[in-house]
């Protein structure tokens, strides 16, 4: 191990070992002992069908085709785990690699490149799948989770005993994430409001190049009792481990018990993101560990041990897959450049005056490029020259110079 700390022995709920046998646990084992071979090899399939999509989105990445990717590699289980907790009227809030996420919210994976490519602010409709946008301002969104569970306890949607209506939210954050003020102040709130928030860590053991250990001195579930939270630490690559205790904390959450905090300890397989060269800041050693821990080829490893997993059904899942990756390559490809007054949508829910008299200016900005003379722009004129500057515009008189100023 390099610098990031290997504290897999702390505390660590498991249910499938790295070599795929079941393990008991008197508390946790009993809430998954319902899952039959079809639902293991269910879970199976989202996380071969996850890690199709992260690796062709990396693959899209490379080829120019994506501005920036960050993948999800390593993390699967946690996600995919977590996510199938999940009732269909509880909410989540993700960072921006909750891919395996995305996907048990029904959210086209497609729809998740939209944003990477700069086509789009978001790309789905978070009350279409209760999954809200990706959320690349450190741990923000783990106050807007608390915020709208503690909306979820006003609108009488916690604690009814009715099993259809009552709700919960989780959100997802990294270990980097533990150490801004925002997650440390929705702790506090969920804590003191018994809001019903889980608050799932992936220790990913990485916050770009900086270890866990340069955010915490004890294990990042532990910090939940100085909060008053109660909280799991969980094998992250285990998925029926993560699906156990997600269960237990969002009915928990959603029955009026309060909020939770999971560790899930896994590991990023991959670059931060494409901008980032792992290599710089963690050994090959360590990597070669953790491909060793590989959450897929666990459950892969169970089920082959079971006889549980035919080999036409990897055949059709390896078809799948083959196909989910060509769908995402041509319909990335073939996304056209969308208006440009498309980034003035979505500001406010209600029109407002300042945002609409920016569109109507970048509107006629953009309207000059089509009548300018390429001729003139050959003799060296700027075409815009007699464009009136943003700061003479009277329709922008009230708008901040900064940005019209560089516009122009
Ligand atoms: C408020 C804020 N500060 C800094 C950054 C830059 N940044 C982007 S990702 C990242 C590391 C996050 O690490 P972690 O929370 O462990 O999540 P992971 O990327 O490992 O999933 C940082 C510092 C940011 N996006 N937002
Ligand atoms: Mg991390």
């Amino acid at each position: 191990m390099s610098k990031s700390e290997d504290r897999s022995d702390v505390d660590l709920v498991q249910l499938l070992t790295p070599t795929g046998e079941r393990l008991d646990h008197p508390e946790y084992a009993p809430l998954v002992a319902h899952l039959d071979a079809a639902a293991l090899r269910g879970l199976y399939r989202d996380m071969v069908l996850v890690r199709r999509f992260d690796s062709e989105a990396t693959s899209l990445q490379r080829q120019g085709e994506l501005g920036l990717w960050a993948q999800c590699l390593g993390q699967e289980a946690a996600q995919v785990g977590s996510g199938r907790a999940l009732a269909p009227q509880d909410f989540a809030f993700p960072s921006y690699r909750e891919h395996g996420v995305a996907h048990t919210r029904g959210v086209d994976l497609a729809d998740v490149l939209l944003q990477f490519r700069g086509v789009d602010h978001g790309g789905w409709d978070p009350n279409a799948h209760n999954f809200q946008l990706y959320t690349l301002v450190i741990g923000s969104h783990t106050l807007h989770a608390t915020g709208y569970a503690m909306a979820l306890q006003r609108d009488g949607l916690v604690g009814t005993g009715d099993a259809a209506r009552d709700a919960a939210v989780i959100t997802y954050f990294g270990d980097g994430a533990t150490s801004q003020g925002d997650v440390n102040e929705a702790l506090v709130f969920a804590a003191v409001n018994n809001a019903p928030v889980v608050l799932f860590c992936q220790n990913n053991q990485w916050a770009i190049s900086e270890p866990t250990t340069r955010q915490t001195r004890v294990p990042i579930a532990a910090r939940g009792d100085g909060f008053g939270i109660p909280n799991v630490r969980v094998d992250g690559n285990d998925v029926l481990a993560s699906h156990a205790v997600t269960l237990e904390a969002l009915e928990r959450a959603r029955s009026g018990g309060g909020p939770t905090l999971i560790e899930a300890y896994t590991y990023r397989m991959g670059a931060h993101t494409t901008s980032d060269d792992p290599t710089r800041y963690r050994s090959a050693a360590e990597e070669e560990h953790w491909r060793r821990l590989d959450p897929i080829d666990r459950l892969r490893a169970h089920l082959v041990a079971e006889s549980e997993l035919p080999d036409d059904f990897q055949a059709e899942l390896d078809a799948e897959a083959a196909a989910l990756g060509a769908r995402i390559r041509a319909t990335v490809r073939a996304l056209g450049k969308p208006p440009t007054s498309r980034m003035f949508e979505h500001v406010y829910a209600t029109p407002h005056t300042i945002v609409e008299a920016e569109r109507a200016f970048f509107e006629r900005y953009e309207a000059s490029f089509a009548d300018s003379d390429p001729t003139t722009a050959a003799a060296g004129t700027h075409p815009h020259a007699t464009h009136t500057p943003a700061s003479q515009d009277p329709a922008m008189s009230h708008a901040p110079q900064s940005a019209a100023g560089r516009s122009l």
